[in-house]
């Protein structure tokens, strides 16, 4: 079981990508139909973007030779956001890259990159799906019903569905770092164990996150540093709404209370490529972030969201290398 982890526990730093064709119209990723905003793009809109999808300078190995001069030691890619969209060639869905005008499997370009310069890659899938019609029915607009329709008689199709798709990226896409579930509230509505136990058995050496409504191997705290390392069954009081997940613990915990940890963060505000948010945090405040992480012992999951062109944006780009600049003098590797 250590042995499992090992690369995960020493990792520290790794690249986050969130890419679709949400990145067209610098908007979140899959949040602009699920909870409009005035001023926002339509449901329809956002449903057209797909057929306009077309990164052309799209170089697998840049983003991962960018990951490496960040001194960042693993990636996790959106293969499937809230939206339903497939980054792979998934043969269950019409709703994928390869029916884009670009037309090639992003996943698997990224895989082989990946391979080639041996950085661990990880898949993030949502199992929220709004395309899909087993998930909810999609005849009204996402907004009414996004959190998926669990007592219809067709939801446990949509599991199958989940089944299959996880069963592809395990089993056509090489050795699978980890997978990153991202189920909003809902995970009771999906058999976690039961996800885990299809993921274990076909690769037993892939982390799974927490967010599938079992514990999973590391917690993903989200846009910010916990006070203290995560710990597991340990007596708690005195939980803050305000704070959430910044327990505080009443019992001193044992060594395996302790739980491996992944903190989350965007460079700008925005998970996805955007345009209008010049919001960069610096460097030097990355850096610190990084370190703050590292000392308690959790990795740091720094977020890109590439261009529709295909390219991480200069500012990303900047930052990134400067973070790489400062480990190469302070790092230990
Ligand atoms: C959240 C999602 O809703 C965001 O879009 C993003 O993917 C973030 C990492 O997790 O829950």
């Amino acid at each position: 079981e250590e042995e499992r982890t090992a690369w995960y526990r020493n990792a520290k730093f790794g690249m986050f990508i969130h890419w679709g064709p949400y990145s067209l119209a610098s908007v979140e990723a899959s949040w602009p139909i699920m909870r409009p905003t005035p001023g926002g793009i339509t449901e329809a809109e956002y449903r057209a973007l797909p057929a306009r999808f077309n990164p052309t300078k799209f170089d697998p190995q840049a983003f991962v030779d960018l990951a490496r001069s960040a001194g960042q030691k693993y990636m996790v890619f959106t293969t499937k956001h809230h939206d339903g969209f497939c980054m792979f060639d998934s043969a269950y869905t019409k709703h994928k890259i390869t029916n884009t005008p670009y037309g090639k499997d992003i996943v698997a370009q990224l895989v082989a990159a990946a391979k080639h310069s041996d950085m661990p890659l990880g898949f993030y899938y949502s199992p929220p799906d709004l395309y899909h019609p087993d998930f909810r029915d999609t005849s009204k607009l996402a907004k009414e019903n996004w959190e998926g329709e669990p007592d219809r008689p067709e939801w446990p199709l949509y599991l199958d569905y989940m089944e299959l798709q996880l069963t592809e990226l395990l089993t056509r896409y090489g050795p699978a770092a980890l997978i990153w579930f991202d189920g909003l509230n809902n995970q009771r509505k999906y058999n976690g164990t039961h996800v885990l136990d299809l993921i274990h058995r076909l690769q037993p050496r892939t982390l799974v996150n927490d967010r599938i409504g079992v514990p999973g191997d590391f917690q993903t705290p989200e846009q910010f540093i916990p006070n203290a390392i995560p710990t597991r069954n340990v007596v708690v009081t005195g939980i803050d709404p305000s704070v959430q997940n910044k327990l505080v613990a009443t019992a001193v915990p044992r060594p395996e209370d302790f739980q491996l940890w992944e903190t989350c963060m965007t460079i700008n505000d925005t998970w996805a490529y955007n345009k209008h948010d010049l919001n960069y945090k610096s460097a030097d405040f990355l850096i610190r972030s990084l370190v703050e992480v590292a000392s308690r012992g959790g990795n740091f999951l720094l977020n890109v969201g590439p261009q529709p062109d295909g390219v991480i944006q200069p500012e990303f780009q900047e930052r990134l290398r400067a973070i790489g600049d400062w480990l190469a003098i302070n790092g230990d590797s």
